[in-house]
C-alpha cells in the first residue's frame, strides 16, 4: 500500500518514525518540507499541524508514537519495538513517554537555541531535503521561519539552559541505567525506548549515520560542538551513538 511520511526533515520525531519504518522494511516516500511550509501539506495528509503524519489508504497516522505502533503491528512478535510481555512493554511504555515529553523538546530548544542565530549553517541544514522550491526560497523565508520556531518551542538563552540541565540529568538517568552493563535499556533486545532516546537525543549526539537530515557535526557552531562532545563522552551519549551504528540500518521486515 502507498504511504507517505509527512515530515520536516530534520525534526527528530519525524525520524523516530521514519527508523520504525525503515526497520520494518516497509516502502514509503517521505514527503519533507521547511518549518511553516508543512502545515499545507500536514493538512492535506489529514494531519492537525504537527510532523510526522503518515498517509495511508485508510486515513492519517498523526504522532510518532502511533506511527511506530501502526507499524509495530505489522510485525512478528519478537521482532515488535513494544514488546508483547505485559511487564517489559509496560517498562518500555514508560521510557517512550518520558522520553516524548522530556527529551525531545529539551534536545530541540537547546539545538535551536544555537542554530538560529547561525544562520548560514541552518539554513544550509534546512536545505538538504525538501521540494526544489522550498530549498531556494529557504533564505528569504528564514526570518520567518526562525521566528516561528522561537516561538512554538519557546527559544530563548534562558529556557535553552534549562533544558541542557534537563538533557544531562536524563542522560545521567539512562548512563545509570546502562552501568550494569546491558546493552539495552529494558530487556535484551532493541526496543521502542532505545528507538526513542537515540531518535530524540539527535540533536545533542548528531549522530554521523544521520548526516543526510542534519549535515556533519563539523558545520556546526563551536559552542554546540562543545556540548555535543561532552555528551557523546557519557555512556548515555555512546549508547545513542552505539544504536546509530548498530541498528538504525537493521532490518527485521
Ligand atoms: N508528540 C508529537 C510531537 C511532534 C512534534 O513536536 N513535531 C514538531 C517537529 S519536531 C512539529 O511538527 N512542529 C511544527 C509546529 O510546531 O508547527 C510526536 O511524537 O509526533
Amino acid at each position: 500500500m502507498p504511504l507517505r511520511l509527512v515530515t520536516i526533515p530534520v525534526s527528530h520525531y519525524a525520524e523516530k518514525a521514519r527508523w520504525a519504518l525503515d526497520r520494518a522494511g516497509w516502502a514509503y516516500t517521505e514527503d519533507g518540507h521547511l518549518p511553516v511550509a508543512h502545515v499545507p501539506a500536514v493538512l492535506r495528509a489529514g494531519g492537525k499541524r504537527m510532523v510526522p503524519v503518515l498517509a495511508t489508504p485508510h486515513g492519517a497516522v498523526c504522532d510518532s508514537t502511533e506511527i511506530v505502533r501502526f507499524v509495530d503491528r505489522g510485525l512478528a512478535a519478537e521482532a515488535r519495538l513494544f514488546p508483547v510481555d505485559a511487564a517489559l512493554g509496560a517498562e518500555v511504555e514508560r521510557w517512550e513517554e518520558r522520553f516524548d515529553a522530556e527529551l525531545g523538546p529539551a534536545t530541540r530548544r537547546w539545538a535551536y537555541a544555537h542554530l538560529l542565530p547561525a544562520r548560514a549553517v541552518t539554513i544550509g541544514i534546512m536545505r538538504l531535503n525538501g521540494p526544489a522550491l522550498e530549498r531556494a526560497l529557504a533564505a528569504a523565508a528564514y526570518p520567518l521561519v526562525a521566528a516561528v520556531i522561537r516561538r512554538n518551542y519557546g527559544v530563548d538563552e534562558v529556557r535553552a539552559a534549562r533544558s541542557l540541565d534537563r538533557v544531562r540529568a536524563l542522560f545521567a538517568e539512562v548512563s545509570a541505567k546502562l552501568a550494569d552493563g546491558r546493552r539495552f535499556l529494558v530487556g535484551d533486545r532493541f526496543t521502542a525506548a532505545d528507538l526513542t532516546f537515540a531518535a530524540l537525543a539527535t540533536p545533542v549526539v548528531w549522530p554521523a549515520e544521520h548526516a543526510r537530515f542534519l549535515g556533519g557535526v563539523e558545520a556546526l557552531p563551536a559552542a554546540m560542538r562543545a556540548v555535543i562532545d561532552e555528551l557523546r563522552a557519557t555512556p548515555a551519549g555512546a549508547y545513542a551513538l552505539r544504536l546509530y551504528a548498530e541498528e538504525r540500518a537493521r532490518k527485521v521486515g
